[in-house]
């Protein structure tokens, strides 16, 4: 009898483990291309901004940043972030500049660009253009202004999709100038698990149990 029960309880839980998976649904992936224009203005670290509101809310696991329309003559100039709901992350920043706030790579922005964990290096490509060549459009690993990498998925990853997308472009050396046309977001997310599945199925499983138990 001890051991009916036990076994009986062991079930219970493989089932509501079950209903739990099942109720974690992945969904596809929210797409909103809406964001605006910005144009920083020349050498003011103010900067300017363009905002996407995200209505869907779910559990995000890779965020995939686009930017239409580039056209600035010194990228080293830029500083760019993505803040989301869950956090800030560098995009790109002073690129070229070691130091930081040094006049960073003079090579040029223009057309459509993307970043996302795993893409391209974004610094080696602006150090094979020239003063007046464009970076190649493409997809790019965010990079932190000194250089080395910035993950989207440390700060975006695990949270939620809900609520205020920012993008951040401020232009911090004088002389040249330039903006973007848009930009826009592709996140990869799940949709998060509602406890009232998990628990219609638990209790569909504990009566499922019992009518094998006084069957036996
Ligand atoms: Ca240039
Ligand atoms: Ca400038």
């Amino acid at each position: 009898m001890a051991k009916q029960l036990f076994m009986s309880y062991l079930r219970l839980v493989s089932l509501l483990i079950i209903s739990c998976i099942f109720s974690t649904a992945a969904s596809g992936d929210i797409v909103n291309n809406s964001g605006g224009p910005i144009a920083p203005p020349d050498n003011d670290s103010v900067g300017a901004f363009s905002t996407i509101n995200i209505a869907e809310n779910e559990l995000i696991s890779q965020v995939h940043l686009s930017i239409f329309g580039a056209n600035h003559t010194w990228v080293g100039d830029l500083h760019v972030t993505l803040t989301g709901p869950g956090g800030v992350a560098t995009v790109f920043s002073r690129t070229g500049s070691a130091s930081g706030t040094g006049v960073g790579d003079s090579s040029n922005l223009f057309g459509d660009y993307s970043f996302a964990d795993g893409g391209a290096d974004w610094w080696f490509e602006a150090s094979e253009r020239s003063d007046n060549e464009a970076l190649t459009p493409g997809t790019y690993q965010p990079t932190e202004n000194t250089g080395s990498i910035s993950m989207f998925g440390d700060v975006f990853a695990g949270t939620l999709t809900a609520g205020d997308w920012i993008l951040f472009i401020s232009d911090n050396s004088p002389g040249d100038t330039g903006g973007i046309t848009g930009w826009g977001l592709t996140i990869q997310s799940q949709v998060i698990p509602e406890p009232g599945v998990g628990i219609f199925g638990g209790l569909l499983a504990l009566a499922v149990l019992c009518c094998r138990h006084r069957r036996e």
